[in-house]
């Protein structure tokens, strides 16, 4: 008998270019993950909404978010990467959740407090909902585990909270899902202002990588990045911004930090900050000659999704039947 493989889901919000956090905090991660997994990736672009997009701009962005995965590795000969808002199931499942999920679960979600002060002049409700959609999400792929950056630990107790409150209100209903969290860069930090996460919707440029930055810009901002006065590299509390320069060469190079202390031993940050530059370029370089490849064949992307839309739904729909049944909704025949 065939054995029945595991199932992983994860999604990324196509509300600009990647960064180098989204790349080894999640992206990377999901690619060796094709070989065990049954595995399912979508672009969230439903939740991408809760802060205001330019309707041209989304378009062009979810074409490039989608560009972007595929250029890194995800293979659709061995898994699902579809458009959430082309699949209504999530929506469907979100209101069901609704209803099962408390306000004060959802005051409590940083990434609620820290959006409503970035965007207080639109504090909109799918922002503070915006976690039960992601439960959906994962619930609707009855999801083994879910590979994700450290930030959205939360949001994934949450969800696991939400479906072991409806299987013991009803019945055994949905898989209770486990994160998986990267053990380095599951925490990229801004290289401008390394107490916060590197995040691709900064205003400030410089505070992050873009997976398609050039070679000379990528060594550029590596330059100007905030470190401390020591000058010396090793891992220690205080040092922020070392610390965040050493976990992405860490990542880049698969070399622990004693290794990498070892190497830049009696060196200074010029020299060290240039050998990230250039090992990150060196990383990104493969990708960005596969994303403009992909990205100029728009009839290519729109069969994609077509058909990824269309597998994903299959297995969704169940869900959504299994639920509306539960819940005492009348299913017609
Ligand atoms: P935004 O900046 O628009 O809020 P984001 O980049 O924080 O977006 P997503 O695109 O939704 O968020 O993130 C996709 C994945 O990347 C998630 O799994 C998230 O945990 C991970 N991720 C995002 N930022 C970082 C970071 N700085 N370090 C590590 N992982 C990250
Ligand atoms: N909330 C996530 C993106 C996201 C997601 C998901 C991640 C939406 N739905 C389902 C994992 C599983 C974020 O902001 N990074």
């Amino acid at each position: 008998m065939e054995e029945v493989k595991k199932r992983v889901l994860s999604m990324l919000q196509p509300t600009g270019t990647f960064t180098l956090g989204n790349y080894f905090g999640a992206i990377k991660n999901f690619i060796p993950l094709q070989d065990e997994y049954e595995c399912v990736y979508a672009m969230a672009d439903l939740h991408a909404i809760t802060v205001r997009q330019e309707p041209a701009a989304l378009r062009q962005n979810v074409m490039k978010s989608y560009a972007l995965t595929l250029a890194c590795g995800i293979d659709l000969e061995k898994s699902i990467l579809f458009l959430q808002s082309q699949v209504h199931e999530h929506a469907e499942l979100a209101w069901i959740l609704n209803c099962y999920t408390q306000f004060g679960e959802l005051s409590r979600m940083t990434q609620f407090k820290d959006k409503s002060a970035k965007h207080a002049d639109n504090v909109n409700a799918g922002l503070f909902t915006y976690p039960v959609l992601m439960a959906a999400d994962i619930l609707l792929y009855q999801a083994d585990y879910v590979p994700i950056g450290a930030d959205q630990k939360q949001h994934l107790e949450l969800t696991r909270n939400i479906a072991e409150r409806f299987n013991t209100l009803y019945s055994p209903t949905f898989k209770v899902p486990d994160p998986l969290i990267p053990k380095t860069g599951a925490r990229i930090m801004s290289l401008q202002e390394p107490t916060k996460k590197m995040s691709k919707s900064d205003p400030n440029v410089n505070s992050f990588v873009s997976l398609l930055d050039d070679t000379d810009t990528v060594i550029r901002k590596f330059k100007r990045a905030v470190t401390d006065s020591e000058a010396c590299v090793r891992f220690a509390e205080g040092k922020d911004g070392i610390n965040n320069l050493m976990g992405i060469y860490s990542c880049a190079t698969g070399k622990t930090y004693e290794e990498i202390e070892k190497e830049f031993e009696g060196k200074g940050y010029g020299d060290f900050k240039l050998a990230v530059g250039e090992v990150v370029a060196d990383t990104l370089k493969p990708i960005q000659e596969k994303y403009n490849q992909i990205i100029t064949d728009k009839a290519y992307l729109e069969a994609c999704f077509a058909d990824n839309a269309m597998k994903a739904e299959r297995i969704a729909r169940k869900t959504v039947s299994k639920v509306m049944k539960k819940v005492g909704y009348i299913i017609n025949k």
